[in-house]
């Protein structure tokens, strides 16, 4: 190639002298710079990083003894990238956490306009309710919070629950647009009863005469047991893809896309045995492990992970799966933000 975006200007004293004096302006050398803006390729400061969950989970149970989840609002590890140190991001655009939450505790009502998924670690008995509505947490299953619906977590069970915490955060901190509001009592008044949104919206049928409006999912709860099901049902009769093995997207199903506007969320089964090819895309994928083993070369990183482990794959980094037994991953993703915004790229 015979020029280079990535040539720096040679420093000389009268352009430094120059470059001093327009400094008083406001102003410096885009030139001196843009090497750094305009790579040619996408450059990310986060790196590829797994949380293991056996050296987290001591933490995250003495967590439970420094503070309450009422005095924290959230009782949550933030699960920070070692390479954005100090952002509370897990990628440039998305936040993630593991949140504890203690038989009989609550975390107070409130909302904001991040959108937020749970994705259920382990322990039962704890529920998230949304507009009062409450979804009881197992293993493996998912709950949105999509922005500005009022939400608290409880807890009528006698074990401890984990959860893993996922936010566009970062994302709209970015953009601007970050709004919160505590609800006025801790715990918003009872709503509709439990499973009431899946039977609403989640049924391959909706209420007569309702006009849909809203950018998120109406149904916020997708149980594991269906999910595996259905993704363990579709790979008995389809042909494996040779990236992801047996992928589903968890869809809005109101629109057939993803369930929040921001963020995507995957189960995928990795057969006994399965070697994938690389992947690369420009959006960053947080994986988290809910049965089986395995290993994921990232870049040149080899992220070794077994059940409730969390890892990330950063934006273009090429990542290929390998399982040794029958293995599910769950992931999310800002890839329906680089989609909407005509940005995205991946080598499929
Ligand atoms: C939040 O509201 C929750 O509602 C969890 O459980 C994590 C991280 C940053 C900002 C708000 C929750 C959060 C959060």
């Amino acid at each position: 190639m015979s020029r280079a975006l990535q040539h720096k200007p040679e420093m000389t004293n009268s352009r430094a002298d120059f470059y001093g004096r327009m400094a008083a302006e406001n102003m410096t050398p885009l030139w001196e710079v843009l090497h750094t803006l305009l790579a040619e390729e996408p450059v990310t400061d986060a790196i590829p990083h797994k949380w293991d969950y056996d050296s987290c989970r001591p933490y995250i149970m003495e967590s439970a003894g420094v503070i309450s989840a009422e005095e924290a609002e959230r009782r949550v590890m933030v699960l920070e990238n070692p390479g954005l140190k100090d952002r509370s991001c897990i990628s440039e655009a998305l936040y993630a956490g593991l949140q504890l939450i203690m038989p009989g505790e609550v975390a107070p009502a409130h909302r904001h306009s991040p959108c937020a998924l749970r994705f259920i670690v382990e322990g039962t008995g704890a529920y998230t309710a949304l507009n009062g509505e409450k979804a009881y947490m197992e293993p493996g299953d998912l709950i949105l919070t999509p922005s500005w619906v009022w939400h608290d977590h409880g807890h009528d069970g006698d074990v401890p629950v984990v959860w893993l915490d996922g936010l566009d955060l970062p994302l709209v901190r970015g953009l601007g647009p970050v709004f919160a509001e505590p609800y006025p009592e801790t715990e918003f008044p009872q709503g509709r009863p439990t499973g009431d949104n899946m039977a609403r919206y989640g049924g391959n049928m909706r209420p007569f005469g309702e006009k849909i409006t809203s950018a998120n999912s109406p149904v916020f709860h997708f149980p594991y047991a269906e999910i595996r099901e259905t993704v363990d049902t579709v790979s008995r009769a389809q042909d494996i893809d040779a990236r992801h093995g047996f992928k589903l997207e968890y869809i809005n199903p109101t629109t057939g896309g993803p369930v929040m506007p921001t963020i995507g969320t995957y189960m995928q089964k990795l057969p006994k045995g399965f070697a994938g090819d690389d992947y690369q895309t420009t959006a960053a994928w947080v994986y988290h492990c809910v049965e089986g083993s395995g290993r994921t070369h990232i870049g040149d990183e080899t992220i070794e992970w077994k059940a409730r482990d969390t890892f990330i794959a950063p934006a273009w980094y090429k990542h290929r799966h390998e399982a040794d037994g029958d293995s599910f991953l769950f992931s999310f993703t800002d890839q329906p933000v680089h989609e909407k915004l005509g940005l995205f790229r991946d080598n499929m």
